[in-house]
């Protein structure tokens, strides 16, 4: 995955005391030539050299490995956005390549001073000076490393999504067992808990049949808000329905302790259903604890929309063989009949 690749960044102080010892290796002994100013002026470049060409890969680095991020498909694009601020990245990225041409310019610069120095004394007065100058490169630029640095830490935690296979994406208020849902059918391992807001990210789990593997997706909560109101890891699960859901699966609480009424979560199913054309399959989970009262609201609503459902219990087991059975078989015949289009065209 592309986000794994991404560099680790060390603080700017560290990228400066590093590329200070590569330096230190830089030895006049291995110069055996000329005379004692000479022999000086070579190994002062060399050191100069040595500090720019580190810092100068580092930068690079963050450079080139972030700027292939723009060129990433829809999904991915968005998902940056909501996480790092693509546009902060493009301010930080013309500043980490305007501070690694700085470098090579004062490297330039400076070997250019060493080489028609006077004397010895020069030539380290020249050395130090062009040393200075490229470390305050670093220390000027030391906001936008931070960005980078931050931004692995972010971007490495995202799940490896391929934009590609049969997606099920499942959704719904928090809480309401989603999470423990991908867990039973798919190979995730995402985190389930007592309490709402468990889920912060987007998570990944796969499940294989007769060699087609699917994905499944598990999503943080949604609350019945517009689109503009919404947390980070509400938008997270916005662009998984966006982009990836070839079948959304839109999960019920009816449960006594559940932490939205049948009508707020129903609402939630509502601005859903508005704004995305995806196919949909209802589960109405806890079924082992559900009340009554709010189980018959839930169903009474959704049989008034003629939308039929499924029952299920994670805790006991129910219904969800029947379940996994539907997704998967939903999303292979689905392959099976893009496959066919594509060969037809
Ligand atoms: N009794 C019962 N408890 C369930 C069932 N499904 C999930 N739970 C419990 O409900 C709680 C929430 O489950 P999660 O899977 O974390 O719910 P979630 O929808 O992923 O929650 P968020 O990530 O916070 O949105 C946990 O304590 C689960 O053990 C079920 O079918 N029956
Ligand atoms: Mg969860």
């Amino acid at each position: 995955m592309i986000f794994e690749k991404l560099p680790y960044v060390p603080l700017a102080q560290e990228i400066i005391n590093s590329s200070l010892s590569k330096s230190k290796k830089v030895t006049q002994k291995k110069i055996r030539r000329a005379n004692k100013l000479t022999r000086k002026k070579i190994s002062s470049i060399k050191k100069l050299d040595a500090v720019s060409s580190y810092i100068t890969s580092i930068l690079s680095s963050i450079y080139n490995s972030y700027s292939t991020l723009l060129e990433i498909d829809d999904f991915h694009r968005e998902l940056i956005d909501v996480l790092i601020d693509l546009k902060e990245m493009e301010k930080h990225l013309i500043r980490i390549n305007k501070a690694r041409k700085v470098i090579k310019y004062i490297l330039k610069l400076y070997t250019k001073e060493i080489k028609t120095s006077k004397s010895e004394k020069d030539v380290s007065l020249k050395f130090k000076q062009g040393l200075a100058r490229i470390i305050s490169v670093v220390r000027r630029t030391e906001k936008t490393i931070v960005y980078f640095r931050n931004s692995k830490m972010k971007l490495s935690r995202l799940p490896s999504i391929d934009v590609g296979i049969p997606t099920a994406v499942i959704a719904g208020p928090p809480n309401v067992g989603k999470s423990s849902l991908v867990n039973a059918i798919s190979s995730a391992k995402s985190e389930v808990a007592t309490y709402p807001f468990t889920t912060k990210r987007i998570l990944v789990g796969h499940v294989s049949h007769n060699e087609i593997k699917i994905q499944v997706i598990d999503t943080p909560g949604l609350l019945d808000r517009p689109l503009f109101q919404r947390n980070k890891a509400e938008l997270q699960a916005i662009l998984a329905l966006k982009h990836l859901a070839k079948l959304i699966v839109f999960v019920f609480d009816p449960s006594y302790g559940s932490y939205y009424t049948p009508e707020e979560q129903l609402r939630i199913l509502k601005e859903i259903k508005s704004s995305f054309n995806t196919p949909m399959l209802y589960v109405i989970n806890k079924i082992d604890i559900a009340s009554p009262d709010k189980l018959e609201k839930i169903k009474n609503e959704l049989n008034a929309l003629d939308i039929t459902y499924i029952e299920t219990s994670i805790t006991n087991g129910k219904n969800i063989e029947e379940l996994k059975n539907k997704i998967v078989h939903y999303l292979i015949n689905l392959s099976r009949q893009l496959r066919n289009s594509e060969v037809k065209v």
